[in-house]
């Protein structure tokens, strides 16, 4: 069996000629490049999910996107049985695989992995995975070189799943290994339910005048998330979604998209001084993240931006105001004592306020560094894990323990569905368990949510936004020799090395009120990127300013 395997992986991999000096790395969010240099890096990931699924003896996703990236970029990323991202562990052989320089050191490389982690060729089981891809013109071409690397794994099979969001893919994975119908009609199926479900359980204080605006205006970056986002419109009643930026005409996160939004601070293509009064949400490329904003402004494209911070504050509130009614109930001897341990993840770029606002409601709040995988490893600690960064990539987890002390709830025997507040409490956690997307951040099931948690609110999006008052921050992005130099701890906020550049750091920040600033090498990008903020947009401009002329001057 062996033989056969190492002459189909020969002569597939003798197909794509590596280009000479080319190194890439899986990164924060898989590999990512100009799409016209990723044949061979793609056909290598197809490789790496065959054995992964072999590995776990599940099936795996893998994904052609590159999110927010410009259009003439593509990239691919492994999902996990469970839905999240690969394991970190397998990413050095996968940046090894991806170097491969001839046919015979990828069957090399191959062959040291699987026999380390115990892989067997033609085993029992084969390997199955499941492919996705977003609109992005070379996902088409470069999908073939995913199939192309799983075929020449023996056995391994290839499941087209077509255009989809990440967060599809994601879902699909997971549901898939847990036997539960997965196709995409079931997706829609549940988002449209949960939300119906959720809106319905509402309080009945129909006072109008608290009633928010029923029409969300969205900014579809002119990627995969508009055409999907037509989809979901077909099922949902009380709310009316009115897409821009689709894709139909637009070029793909070019002015547009939730990056852009949340970057710039503007007004994305499409939006302007006519929406001033709207609700509006902006999603990025392939539709795993989103941002809301309204515009301030009837003679410029300013914007009042509600991040991922403010997105997170609002599913915490909500979700403890469902805890506390079951924990009233529970005092006054109705059961047993609802235990949960609910916890709050953000990274670093986290405003300081909102984590202040977090720690008034009483929440743990936790720390990771940037990327997905690290935020969503750690929220799975709690029985509810809110994570969210910034820039709008979040979810909330449920632990199995959790889910099954809800469910038990609503099977007692004495529970009806349209009984009291505390029974509208447990079947509104019920509802938000299936209506957020639990492999990863998924933009269409998230903005339902915040428009399900507006509407009992009784909230406008002005109400929502002055929750707290963001403090002034600035980024800026420096370009050094070689950004590997820099090495962080304690969750990116302080640098280890080069020696002494913390120091400088720390006095500089000293000098501001409320000062805060730390400094980190990009996973997607070749820069130093660095972060302040302070009480005044002033202070915080000349804080970054500074901060990044120390990095320049020692790491030029
Ligand atoms: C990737 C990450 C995102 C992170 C960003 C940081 C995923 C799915 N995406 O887009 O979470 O915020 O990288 O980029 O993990 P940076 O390292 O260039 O600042
Ligand atoms: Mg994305």
């Amino acid at each position: 069996m062996e033989d056969q395997q190492i002459a189909t992986l020969l002569t597939s991999s003798a197909q794509f000629t590596p280009i000479p000096g080319f190194k890439i790395t899986y990164g924060t969010a898989g590999f990512r490049a100009n799409a016209s240099v990723l044949s061979s890096t793609v056909f290598c990931a197809g490789i790496l999910a065959a054995l992964r699924s072999l590995k776990t003896g599940k099936m795996v996703g893998l994904m052609i996107t590159a999110s927010h990236n410009p259009i003439d970029d593509n990239g691919v990323k492994i999902a996990d049985p469970s839905g999240g991202m690969m394991a970190q562990t397998w990413e050095p052989f996968a940046d090894a695989l991806v170097g491969f320089q001839s046919p015979e050191e990828l069957v090399q490389l191959v062959l040291e992995f699987t026999k380390k982690e115990k892989i067997s060729f033609g085993g029992p089981k084969s390997a199955v995975i499941l492919l996705g891809r977003d609109t992005r013109p070379s996902g088409k071409s470069l999908l073939e070189c995913a199939k192309r690397g799983i075929a020449s794994i023996i056995g391994a099979v290839a499941i087209n799943m077509g255009i989809l969001t990440t967060p599809q893919l994601h879902w699909m994975v997971r549901c898939r290994n847990k036997d539960i119908n997965a196709s995409e009609y079931d997706y829609f199926k549940q988002l449209s339910k949960s939300f119906m479900s959720l809106v319905g359980l509402n309080p009945l204080k129909e006072t109008t005048s608290s009633k928010p605006n029923s029409t969300l205006l969205i900014d579809a970056a002119n990627g995969v998330g508009g055409e999907k986002l037509h989809e979901v419109k077909k099922s949902l009643m009380g709310i009316e979604l009115q897409v821009r930026n689709s894709g139909k005409e637009g070029i793909l996160n070019d002015g547009v998209g939730a990056d852009f939004v949340q970057k710039e601070k503007v007004a994305p293509q499409g939006f302007g001084p006519s929406d001033v009064g709207m609700r509006c949400v902006s999603l990025d490329g392939d539709a795993d993240r989103f941002v809301y904003f309204r515009v301030i402004s009837t003679d410029s494209n300013k914007i009042d931006l509600i991040d991922g911070d403010k997105i997170l504050s609002l599913f915490a509130l909500f979700i403890k105001a469902q805890l506390n009614i079951l924990q009233k109930m529970d005092d006054k001897g109705a059961g047993d004592q609802f235990v949960t341990r609910i916890g709050v993840v953000q990274t670093a770029y986290a405003n300081g306020a909102s984590t202040d606002y977090l720690r008034q409601l009483g929440l743990e709040v936790a720390f990771t560094p940037t990327g997905v995988k690290y935020l969503h490893e750690k929220a799975a600690e709690y029985d509810i894990g809110i994570y969210f960064e910034a820039n709008g990539h979040g979810t909330i987890l449920f632990s199995d323990t959790f889910l099954s002390m809800i469910e038990a709830r609503v099977n007692e025997p004495m529970f009806s569905s349209t009984g009291s507040e505390y029974e509208r409490a447990i079947l509104r956690l019920v509802a938000v368990t299936q209506l957020i997307n639990q492999a990863v951040g998924d933009a269409l099931s998230g903005l339902l949510l915040v428009e399900a948690i507006l509407q009992y609110m009784g909230w406008s999006i002005e109400t929502w936004s002055k929750l707290y008052r963001d403090l002034p921050s600035r980024q800026l992005k420096i370009k050094v020799a070689d950004r590997t130099a820099v090495i962080t701890a304690n969750a990116e906020t302080q640098v280890v090395k080069p020696f002494g550049l913390q120091k400088m750091i720390d006095s500089e920040t000293a000098k501001y009120t409320k000062g805060r600033c730390f400094i980190r090498p990009s996973g997607t990008e070749d820069v130093i990127r660095v972060y302040a903020e302070a009480s005044t947009q002033e202070a915080v401009d000349t804080l970054a300013q500074s901060v990044g002329q120390i990095v320049g001057d020692i790491l030029g």
